[in-house]
């Protein structure tokens, strides 16, 4: 038999909290109409893309009589992308309110990712089966894949699979990507008068699907928690030993969200910000040598020990780190590749690499640790593209540092010690217990997103707001998918598009560690957040995360 946890059978009691307004039961919910939408940019190009969902109104719900149209829905559900804390609690939500509404209403899990819905591959819910996932982590519920819904083909079998199974609506939980196909789905089911609805929910622990309506992403809360517990963890074991700068890369892909609330929480002594180093233009060597300035400072007031957070996606924002991939590539293309690793060598691999790079691009290389070197020529993407998130940054960083200290040591401008730990936080954060934050605001989702539904919405991404305050004040209703798109350059032609959030050098969070950090570079400014807490007094159970405060704090 199975065996529990206690925190796992503790969670399954724990009831979600619901935003005030849809406390009151089914019955008792109504539609507030808001003003028509535009896209955020490109809207003569978006709305002729979506002549069917452009410029819908925003909603919000209210308390009020219930108007919607009694008809029995058949939901299907998928979870898309990456994990992140929460997942099955949207379920769970969109099943409390979808059987409250009608006992004979169906819900459809599609297995694996948006695949599921293609090949068919689904299980039907019940209520011991969602019993079993309430409150937890992961998105085993389903499975999760990353199989994009894009080709008009694929939309087509998805029709077909809907009419099979009577689907009346379709929610996708994913990140900025999923949303943008759930959006172009949307369209397609209207053009194609099938009746389908498609509802999205705002998933992805690296916190860059947010914009003024959508405040955060789900997941976020509750990974860059469980980071900054065991960042907050190394930083006392740094200051207890005083022997070690841990460097430490934290998930998040491109933007630096993940790293910079982590460094709000924890108070390292440096945290590298993607955003920031592109605008600034920093080569490797200035970033590296920002790094040493820190450790020789500390050093010389006798702490050679510190913790670095270099986020995920930080090489691709470096210029010259950005040009030598792109000469990479070229270098690799096609067939090119295969004269490349049909060299014995690494000797010969390198003189095959150096008669292939620009001068420029080559004395970046050539800076190179030899391991990353390589990681570089070993991992490509589907599209023969250098995976760059798993270029090993946190090593990079500390042997660049350890290079410039070795110099400065020669010169007599540093004496004291530098031992270095490595660490990669990630998958660590992705499939935790959701915090409360998460578990109450991925409920209401599903809720919020059932709620969508059953009023006849289309082509809507489930929208609760005001989160910075208690879950009572919290707003529910749906914004148009197409309000958050404009056009991007993709794969060579111009694609519509939700914007992906990148860390605003201008706004609240960033200026906050602006303004703290020199300091932290050089004392010793560590806090400890601990584990997150489930039980007890609410200004420590459910707490939101220092970027949300700040933002909210304007
Ligand atoms: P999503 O954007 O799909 O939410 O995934 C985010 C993420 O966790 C990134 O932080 C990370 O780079 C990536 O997924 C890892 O992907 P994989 O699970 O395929 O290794």
């Amino acid at each position: 038999m199975k065996e529990l946890s206690p925190l796992q059978k503790a969670r399954y009691q724990y009831q979600p909290k619901l935003p005030g307004m849809l406390r009151n039961g089914i019955s008792e919910i109504c539609v507030k109409e808001g003003a028509a939408t535009q896209s955020v940019a490109d809207q003569e190009k978006i709305a002729a893309l979506f002549p069917n969902t452009y410029g819908k109104k925003e909603i919000t719900f209210e308390k009020g009589t219930n108007t919607s149209v009694a008809k029995k829905q058949v939901v299907g559900v998928i979870l898309s992308g990456g994990q992140a804390p929460g997942g099955h609690n949207v379920v769970s939500g969109l099943y409390d309110a979808l059987k409250a509404t009608n006992k004979d209403n169906v819900l459809i899990g599609f297995k694996g990712g948006p695949s599921g819905l293609i090949e068919d591959k689904y299980i039907i819910f019940d209520d011991e089966y969602i019993d079993q996932f309430r409150n937890t982590g992961g998105f085993d519920i389903i499975g999760s894949g990353r199989t994009k819904l894009e080709t008009e083909e694929q939309f087509a079998i998805a029709t077909e699979v809907c009419k099979k199974h009577g689907v009346t609506a379709i929610v996708i939980i994913g990140g900025d990507d999923s949303n943008t196909n759930a959006g172009i789905l949307a369209e397609y089911f209207a053009a194609h008068n099938t009746g389908v609805q498609v509802i999205g929910c705002p998933k992805t622990i690296d916190g860059d699907l947010k914009n003024e309506d959508i405040e955060c992403s789900f997941g976020f809360d509750t990974a860059t928690k469980t980071y900054s517990e065991l960042i907050g963890n190394i930083e006392r074991d740094a200051n207890s030993a005083k022997k070690y700068w841990h460097f430490i890369k934290v998930m998040g892909r491109s933007a630096s969200h993940v790293a910079l609330e982590c460094a709000l929480e924890t108070q390292p002594n440096i945290c590298l910000i993607g955003e920031e180093v592109a605008a600034k233009k920093m080569s490797l060597s200035q970033i590296a040598n920002q790094i040493a300035d820190s450790v020789v400072a500390r050093s010389n007031k006798g702490m050679n020990f510190g913790v670095a957070i270099i986020p995920e996606g930080i090489v691709e924002f470096v210029p010259e780190f950005g040009k030598l991939i792109a000469e990479i590539n070229e270098l690799l293309a096609g067939s090119k590749a295969d004269a490349f690793n049909a060299l014995d060598s690494w000797a010969d691999k390198y003189a095959f690499i150096e008669k292939g790079l620009t001068k420029e691009s080559m004395a970046v290389f050539a800076l190179l640790p030899e391991s990353i070197q390589q990681q570089l020529f070993l991992e490509r993407d589907p599209h023969g593209n250098v995976q760059v998130s798993l270029i090993e940054s946190e090593k990079l960083f500390a042997e660049l540092v350890g290079n410039i200290l070795k110099d400065r040591k020669a010169k007599g401008e540093f004496n004291g010690k530098f031992g270095t730990q490595h660490h990669f936080f990630g998958y660590e954060g992705r499939c935790a217990f959701p915090s409360n934050f998460d578990a109450d605001y991925c409920y209401s989702l599903g809720y919020n997103a059932f709620m969508l539904i059953q009023y006849g919405f289309n082509g809507y991404l489930s929208k609760v707001s005001n989160l910075s305050k208690p879950a009572e004040q919290w707003v529910a209703g749906g914004m148009p998918i197409t309000k958050m798109m404009n056009i991007e350059r993709r794969h060579g032609e111009d694609k519509p598009v939700i914007r992906k959030a990148l860390v605003e050098l201008d706004g609240a969070p960033f200026k906050y560690f602006e303004a703290h950090r020199d300091e932290w570079a050089v004392e010793t400014c560590f806090t400890f957040p601990g584990a997150i807490q489930y039980y007890g007094p609410a200004e420590v159970c459910d707490l939101t995360t220092r970027t949300l405060a700040l933002e909210k704090s304007k």
